[in-house]
């Protein structure tokens, strides 16, 4: 899964960028415009307890592509304008996060002169849709007169769907948030159109707005209360002091400063829930591993995820959740006495934190 962080210019992204993969800490050339890229692990409490029963040989997190996308700029009329560097690179992401800036800072002035969350928002988003907006006209015209050149009836298949998505985006909705067919958004997605993307809005805040940030978030979710987006809050400059402490100092500082949940933690969750993933694990004493799957996948196409094989050869999966296996104290022997360690077959839908063990020819 790729993550792309993007935003305004000095709203904070390459500070939660360093934050949550601490490339802070190692002072080697980080460039400043440059677009910077780095795997995360995602952290697994779950799977650190399988780690403690196992004590594999090998762990495998789960991992997330996280990207600090630069290449936003400032127009000459004040507008804001994309690169092709930030284009190319935010087509590949699963999901965006947009930092808003609300933190004050006289020593980096916000580049409209004010804090003005949701002007931010919505310029931002009008930015998407006018990119948006232009490929899906550069598109239908181009169909439309091949057509007239040489017919090519396939192509006319897709313009009712990108008429359709043009006219949403003329009426000023990005198209995370349409009512879409299955068919349409997969015709839709060859496009790689930024507002199709699911969103998660990231609001910088300053220490002093801690009285306020939930108000702040509710104000956001109200305006953008439509599918595929979700808001949260986080303190850039104190989480990257924060990402300096050790684990324990680090959960001291947090209950001090009544921060619940640090960026890292929260941005995956979140992220997992906006895409509709969900982990699943594999055990033993050489290897315990996460898996991350769609919601919904079945224990076959699970399967597939660990070996593109298993799909043909799949015979049937072992499975127990994880909340039984622990109950009954990280046994195999224990959940199969009780009853809790099931057979399943190939259209078993795999659940969140599933053990499964696949019988394969
Ligand atoms: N006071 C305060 N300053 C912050 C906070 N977050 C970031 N800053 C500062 O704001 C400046 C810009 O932050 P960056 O993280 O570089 O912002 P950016 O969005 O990556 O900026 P560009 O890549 O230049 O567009 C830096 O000097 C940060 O130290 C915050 O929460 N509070
Ligand atoms: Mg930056």
């Amino acid at each position: 899964m790729q993550i792309g962080i993007v935003g305004l210019p000095f709203s904070g992204k390459t500070t939660l960028f360093q934050t949550i993969t601490k490339t802070h800490l190692d002072s080697s050339a980080f460039g400043k415009n440059e677009t910077h890229r780095v795997v995360i692990k995602v952290p697994d409490e779950q799977l650190e307890r399988l780690i403690e029963i196992f004590s594999p040989k090998k762990t495998s997190n789960a991992t997330i592509d996280l990207i600090d996308v630069v290449g936003l700029k400032k127009g000459d009329s004040g507008s804001t304008q994309f690169t092709n560097n930030f284009l190319s690179t935010v087509k590949t992401n699963d999901t965006l996060v947009q930092v808003v800036r609300m933190f004050e800072s006289n020593a980096v002035p916000h580049p409209d002169g004010s804090i003005n969350m949701m002007r931010d928002i919505v310029s931002f988003e009008t930015e998407f849709i006018i990119s948006d907006l232009s490929i899906l006209e550069n598109r239908i015209d181009k169909i439309k007169k091949q057509f007239q050149k040489s017919g090519g009836e396939f192509l006319k298949n897709e313009l009712p769907t990108l008429e359709k998505a043009y006219d949403i985006l003329h009426r000023e909705i990005p198209l995370r948030e349409a009512d879409l067919a299955n068919d349409e958004l997969f015709l839709l997605k060859t496009y790689s159109l930024l507002t199709l993307k699911p969103m998660l809005i990231a609001l910088n805040l300053d220490e002093t707005q801690r009285v306020d940030a939930e108000r702040y978030v509710e104000s956001v979710r109200k305006m953008k209360a439509g599918k595929n987006t979700k808001v949260l809050s986080f303190y850039g400059k104190i989480e990257m002091e924060m990402s300096e402490l050790s684990d324990e100092d680090a959960s001291l500082f947090m209950s001090e400063y009544g921060i619940k949940e640090s960026a890292l933690h929260m941005l995956i969750r979140e992220a997992y829930d906006l895409l509709g993933l969900q982990s699943f694990y594999t055990v033993g004493e050489d290897e315990c591993r996460a898996w991350t799957i769609r919601k919904g996948m079945t224990a076959q196409e699970a399967a597939g995820v660990i070996h593109s094989d298993f799909v043909n050869k799949f015979i049937r999966a072992e499975v127990v959740g994880y909340d039984d296996f622990i109950e009954h104290g990280g046994s195999f022997a224990r959940v199969k006495e009780y009853g809790v360690w099931r057979l399943e077959g190939k259209e078993y839908i795999v659940k969140e934190g599933d053990i499964i063990s696949i019988r394969h020819s």
